[in-house]
């Protein structure tokens, strides 16, 4: 096979099982092995799909029976997303469609917002409203005005909407609340984002190190199955972890760091790499920017330095160091994926890009590959008017490497403000529970109030949706085509997402929405084909395939056309970076006024009687978007508050005994929570699951079961650099005392 003259890494741009009966036990076949069923029964057919519960978006099959039943949802072998098994979602994904609470009436609302008082309207009524008052608003204020918020398949078409009304304010929580700080920390290093699946080599790897990563609880389902395998083959995993997560307990090394001090630890670590010799020398000399500085930067960084900081001791995070050395360059330092804790947290992603490159794993077998994407050609349309100013107009100066609308951002400058240009006075929210979502909810119910127009589409009524003024529902992933998923993958791979059944009630799928609502507008010529079917079908020709035979087979894997997926020693490369090289100094936050190299801040610690709020998944649950399924509320219909032994001793709690939080703001959960007695947490932390104690009162399963840690984020730390809210400066206390919700 031929190879690229020259490589660029990825050039994507800046721009029924509860996690295994047993903790300890964790093969694959434990958490995915009884899900391995592609076959099919003699009395179903099964029907293309991609997975909505999670964004990995694995390809399966739906099964469905001759009376039109949706018996399960399997994985689909041909899937590197997936490999034919689904995690404990997936499978539960049929919940989803049977849930009685889903939407299926598009609503009008009759009282204030927030009341949640609607009635039913035809969709002719609810898109004429929509059309008239987006229009009337934009003539007022201009098409700028209106800013999309998406997390989901249906933003595509929302998207494109909004791109042709005038507006490119389009923002997704998966941004500025999850990935942004990794995605700009390793763009201006190696020159290269991550994206998503991340291009982690774990198949290979002979040390995976999970900084906050909490795979296993984190069911990102390929990354969580190689991540078995490697456990198998002999691959050691290096845990950091203020709790003893899922990974911890698969680890050689748990490092059980107190929190907000990652950045030191990586710091002493790059001290020991580099002073006792142990980085890739050729690696570094040929393709490394700024070696020299770094190694100033840091000569005081000793682990003797880092153990008054982190309470890791000084032998343990050598010894973790020498592990990584020995296996480099077959070593991952993961880039985790919701890495938006403390404000920081550009620079704590840029000490682990630093690390990678390094130990040379960047590119190499066992670290990072090179992923490969098969991309499908837009439909030719209109060119988009070009709009006269976006959300960045509301902070001059501020975030400079954000290559994203920030969701946060849009929210904020909602707010009008003396100092700022930009208000809007729209909002079109698509598949994201805003409320529960962005930190600081009082801001974003102040943002909401300023409205004119909300408008939310959703398949089940939410936090946001009783926010609306109209809200529009959304028939499920399993009663729809959705655009052609295109994964970045060790080989190119597209899957098809196609209906099983006929949406519920009065549902509709997302591009149905989006053009109906653009032929109100005058916008129709940007959706010329009225059937999404024959928007799929072209494009799917343009790459020699067909709708016809997607429809077959669900997933179609392209042979990479170069013999990249490595770096060669010898292969010449060209970063996308200033220098061309990677860059440990890195020039760009250096012109931008940034430091160049992280640096360690202290952060503030919890007031005596009030412990760190932190939190993260559970492996049967996705945010909040799950946690009415009647299917995976039978694995765990509520969250808990975990504590460490001694402080529960020291507050008199009791494993089970129900209590509510009380954050450093005053503000008290509206539900109360059960506490888990447990060692797995330090004492200076609580921890929780996110995506519970719901307060719309339809959720007929999840209102009222455990808390909400949303409610409680109330501090965030905003990161200069790109925008990303910190939300892991927050701290709680126990009520013992309250009365019954
Ligand atoms: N406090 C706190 N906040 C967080 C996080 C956290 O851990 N704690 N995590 C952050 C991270 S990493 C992320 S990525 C974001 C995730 O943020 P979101 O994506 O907003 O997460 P969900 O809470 O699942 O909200 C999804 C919404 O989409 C709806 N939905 C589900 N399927 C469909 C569909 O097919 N069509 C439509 N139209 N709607 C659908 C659901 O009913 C739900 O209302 O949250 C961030 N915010
Ligand atoms: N089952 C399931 N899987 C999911 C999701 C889901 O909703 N459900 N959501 C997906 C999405 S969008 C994302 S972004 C990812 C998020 O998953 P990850 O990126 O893996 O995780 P985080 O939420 O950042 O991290 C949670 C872990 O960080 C630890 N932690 C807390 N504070 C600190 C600290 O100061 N230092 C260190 N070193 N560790 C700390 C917590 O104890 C916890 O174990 O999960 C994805 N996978
Ligand atoms: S990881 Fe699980 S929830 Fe996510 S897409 Fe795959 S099967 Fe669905
Ligand atoms: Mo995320």
């Amino acid at each position: 096979m031929k190879r690229r003259e020259f490589i660029k890494i990825s050039s994507i741009g800046l721009g029924g099982i509860a996690l295994a009966s047993s903790l300890y036990k964790w093969a694959p076949s434990d958490i995915f092995g009884q899900f391995l069923n592609d076959e099919v029964d003699e009395d179903t057919e099964r029907i293309p799909t991609y997975c909505e519960i999670c964004f990995w978006k694995c390809a399966g099959w739906i099964h469905k029976t001759a009376d039109g039943r949706i018996k399960k949802i399997t994985g689909n072998v041909d899937d590197p997303n997936c490999n034919g098994r689904l995690c404990p979602r997936g499978t539960g994904g049929v919940g989803m469609y049977y849930d009685e609470d889903r939407l299926t009436k598009p609503l009008i609302r009759t009282s204030d917002r927030g009341k949640d008082t609607f009635r039913e309207a035809s969709w002719d009524e609810a898109l004429d409203y929509i059309a008239k008052r987006m229009r009337e608003i934009a003539d007022k204020y201009g098409p700028e005005c209106t800013a999309l918020f998406t997390h989901g398949s249906g933003g595509k078409y929302f998207g494109h909407l909004l791109n042709a009304f005038g507006s490119d304010n389009i923002g997704a929580p998966s941004y500025a609340q999850c990935r942004g700080p990794r995605e700009v920390a390793f763009f201006t290093t190696f020159g290269s984002t991550i994206g998503s699946p991340e291009p982690t080599d774990i198949r290979d790897t002979k040390c995976l190190v999970l900084i906050g990563s909490h795979l296993g609880e984190n069911m990102h389902n390929s990354q969580v199955q190689e991540m078995s395998d490697a456990i198998d083959h002999g691959a050691s995993i290096i845990t950091v972890d203020p709790r003893f997560s899922i990974a911890a307990s698969k680890s050689k090394y748990w490092l059980p760091i107190k929190p907000a001090t990652d950045i030191a630890l990586l710091l002493s670590w790059i001290h020991v790499i580099i002073m006792e010799e142990l980085y890739d020398k050729d690696y570094v000399a040929k393709r490394c920017h700024g070696f020299e500085e770094l190694k100033q930067h840091v000569k005081d960084f000793t682990p003797e330095w880092a153990y008054g900081i982190t309470t890791l001791e000084p032998q343990l995070i050598r010894d973790a160091a020498y592990e990584m050395a020995a296996a480099a360059p077959a070593v991952i330092v993961h880039p985790g994926r919701h890495v938006t804790w403390y404000g920081d947290d550009t620079q704590r992603m840029r000490a682990v890009a630093i690390l990678n490159a390094l130990l040379g794993s960047w590119g190499r077998r066992g670290g990072f590959f090179n992923p490969e994407i098969k991309h499908l050609p837009k439909y030719p349309a209109p060119p988009y008017p070009k709009p006269g100013k976006s959300w960045r107009d509301a902070f001059p100066g501020k975030f400079p490497l954000a290559d994203s609308v920030l969701a946060n951002g849009l929210c904020d400058a909602t707010i009008p403000a003396p100092d700022r240009d930009c208000s809007f006075r729209t909002w079109i929210v698509n598949g994201t529970n805003l409320i529960e979502t962005l930190p600081n909810r009082a801001n974003t119910l102040k943002a909401i109030e300023e409205l004119d127009l909300l408008v939310v589409i959703d398949t089940m009524p939410m936090e946001i949706t009783g926010y609306a003024d109209v809200v529009l529902p959304e028939c499920t992933y399993i009663e729809r085509y959705d655009e052609i998923r295109e994964a970045t993958q060790r080989e190119g791979t597209l899957a098809l997402r196609m209906p099983a059944a006929e949406p519920a009630g009065d549902s509709k799928p997302a591009y149905w929405m989006a053009r109906e609502l653009a032929i109100r507008l005058g916008l129709g010529d940007f959706f010329p084909h009225e059937k999404i079917e024959d928007l799929l079908d072209w494009q799917l020709n343009q790459v020699g395939s067909s709708l016809e035979e997607m429809q077959k087979i669900g997933v179609k894997k392209f042979k990479r056309e170069y013999d990249d997926l490595y770096m060669r020693d010898s292969d010449e490369v060209t970063f996308n970076t200033n220098t061309g090289k990677i860059e440990l100094y890195s020039t760009e936050l250096a012109n931008n006024g940034f430091d160049p190299m992280p640096v360690y801040t202290p952060h503030p610690e919890p007031p005596a009687g009030f412990y760190r709020l932190n939190y993260g998944r559970a492996p049967m649950h996705t945010f909040t978007r799950t946690s009415n399924n009647p299917n995976l509320t039978d694995l765990m219909d509520e969250n808990t508050v975990w504590v460490n032994p001694k402080v529960a001793a020291s507050w008199g709690l009791e494993n089970d005994q129900y209590v509510k939080l009380q954050n450093q703001d005053g503000i008290i959960s509206d539900f109360a929570v059960k506490v888990r007695v447990t060692e797995r947490i330090r004492h200076d932390s609580v921890y929780m699951v996110h995506g519970f104690g719901h307060s719309n009162t339809r959720l007929s399963r999840a209102h009222g079961r455990g808390a909400s840690d949303s409610q409680l984020i109330t501090n965030v730390m905003v990161d200069p650099i790109m925008g990303g809210t910190g939300m892991r400066g927050n701290f709680v206390t126990f009520i013992t005392n309250f009365e019954e919700a």
